[in-house]
Formats: C-alpha cells, structure tokens, sequence
C-alpha cells in the first residue's frame, strides 16, 4: 500500500516537510496514526533534523480529524487500541523538541485541529470555504480533557469555552482574529511562508527554546500521561453506548447525504 506520510528531507536546513496523504480526506485511522509517529519518531531521532512542517497533499482538507469509522460499531478493544494511538499521537507531537509547524492548507476539523494546536506556529490558507476548530459536540461527543486543555493553552479559557460548548468551526479570519491560528497567506504561498517562519525559530539555540516549549507544555503533558489507561477507559465506555453511536450513525448519513 501507498505511504500515508511523505517525507522531504532538507538535509542543509534542517527541516523536513511531512506531506499527509491518507486520500480522501486524511482521517485519522488506526493505521494512518500508526505510520505517522513511526515517521515523526524517525526524525525525532535524527539529531540533523530540528523542524517539521506539516502539511496536506490532499486538496481542501488539511485533516478531516479521526476516522469516525474507527470509532462506528467496532469492538470494545480495537477502539481502545485506536485511542491509544491518538494519545501518542498527540504525546508525541505535543513534547516533541523539534520545531513543528503546521502549514494548513486546507479544513481541519476536530482531530484535524487538535494536531494544528499541537504544533508551535500555525499557518492557515486564506481561503474562506476552509473551516478549523473542535466541532466534536456538534457530533453528538465530548472532546477529551487533554483536547480542551490544548485549546485553553492556545486561545485562552474563555474564548475555548465557548467554542467547545457550540462545537464552532472558524473561518481562516475568525480563526486569526481568536489566536487559533497565527497567520493567514494566500495558499500558494504557503509552503514558503512556513519555511521562513521556520529559519527564525531555528535561529533561536535550541537547548533554550527546547527548555522553554517543554515548561510551557509539562503540565498538560503529565496530566495525559498518569491519566492514560483511565482516559482509554473512558473513551471506549462513551464511545460504545448506544445513543452515541447512534448519534454517530446518523452524523456520518448527514457527510454522505451533504455530497449529492
Ligand atoms: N472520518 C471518516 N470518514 C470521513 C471523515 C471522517 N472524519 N470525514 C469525511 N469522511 C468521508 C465522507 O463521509 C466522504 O465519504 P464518501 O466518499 O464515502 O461519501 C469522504 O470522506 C469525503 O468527504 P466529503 O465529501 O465530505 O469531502 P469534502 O471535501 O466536501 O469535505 C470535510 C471535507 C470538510 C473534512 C468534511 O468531510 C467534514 O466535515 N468531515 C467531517 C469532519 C468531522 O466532523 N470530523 C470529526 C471527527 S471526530 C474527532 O476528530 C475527535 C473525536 C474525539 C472523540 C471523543 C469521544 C469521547
């Protein structure tokens, strides 16, 4: 099968540019997750590589967030096995010492988000069909506390509360004006913006910055990591109640039907 992830490597920079490619939409599924902190592992330890941006191959969509069908009538287990992987995922990304930028080249909802917020610098499309936000209420499901707790570190307790309890999804300007992403630039200039935005982090000597990202972050981080196994079990025991899945059910029906 195709890799999910594509990896460009600027040797003399520094910088490798991570290319999502998951078509349709680049949904989060268990075996995308899988592939994705294999490869962001990869350049985690290679100790020539001190940033990632993170973009889209796909168009329109940066991430469509998870994979509802991985989360639609399948086992107790294989839920838990999928949220573990969510978990790292987002553990990996959120401590990670590389600089990561996301370059969001097209809607990122829900999970799509949520790995946005994750990066250290977010660079939108300026495109006003393109929406980015935590939607998971309107789903009929509650974003996790270390969801809520990514946003509050990006755009402040208030302005998250309201945006979690109305399930909001921002356009690019919207989005700028609450801090949810940091810059707006026309698409096709997407890819050169965050590679400049990039040469200024990486001027920065990395041991400070590193120091300074991790005592920002700690505390949300540990709070996921001895809250792992309870989180795991609570996912898997909202996930499969009925009227959540029914409540699922009928939001997929909707994505199908909003097509024709
Ligand atoms: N998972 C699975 N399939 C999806 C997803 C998804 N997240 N998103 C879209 N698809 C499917 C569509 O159903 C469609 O399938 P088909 O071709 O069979 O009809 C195909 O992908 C293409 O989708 P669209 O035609 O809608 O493509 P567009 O380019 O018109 O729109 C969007 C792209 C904007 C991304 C749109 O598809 C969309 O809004 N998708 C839904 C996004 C969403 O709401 N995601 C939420 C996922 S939940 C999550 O990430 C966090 C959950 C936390 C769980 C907490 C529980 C305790």
């Amino acid at each position: 099968t195709a890799p999910k992830i594509k990896v460009d490597f600027d040797q003399t920079a520094g910088v490798s540019i991570m290319t999502l490619q998951n078509p349709p939409v680049n949904s989060l599924s268990l075996d995308f997750l899988t592939e994705f902190c294999s490869a962001l592992e990869k350049l985690e330890m290679d100790k020539s590589c001190r940033g990632v941006i993170l973009t889209s191959g796909q168009p329109k969509v940066f991430s469509a967030g998870l994979d509802i069908m991985e989360m639609y009538g399948k086992s107790p287990e294989r839920c838990g096995e999928f949220w573990r992987a969510v978990q790292e995922m987002w553990l990996k990304l959120y401590s990670s010492n590389m600089v990561i930028i996301a370059a969001i080249n097209g809607s990122s909802p829900a999970g799509g988000c949520l790995m946005s917020m994750t990066c250290d610098y977010r660079i939108m499309a300026d495109n006003p069909r393109y929406s980015i936000g935590l939607n998971e209420t309107q789903l009929g499901i509650v974003a996790p506390f270390w969801f809520k707790e990514t946003m509050v570190n990006t755009v402040g307790h208030r302005t998250t509360e309201i945006a979690l309890q109305l399930g909001q999804l921002y356009s690019p300007t919207e989005a700028l004006d609450i801090g949810l992403v940091d810059k707006l630039v026309p698409e096709d200039q997407i890819i050169a913006t965050a590679t400049q935005t990039m040469t200024k982090w990486l001027a920065v000597p990395d041991h400070a910055r590193q120091i300074t990202k991790s005592m920002m972050r700690k505390p949300t981080i540990d709070k996921l990591m001895s809250k792992r196994e309870p989180d795991i079990q609570n996912f898997v025991s909202f996930i499969t109640k009925d009227p959540i899945q029914k409540s699922l059910g009928l939001y997929l029906a909707m994505l199908k039907k909003r097509k024709s």
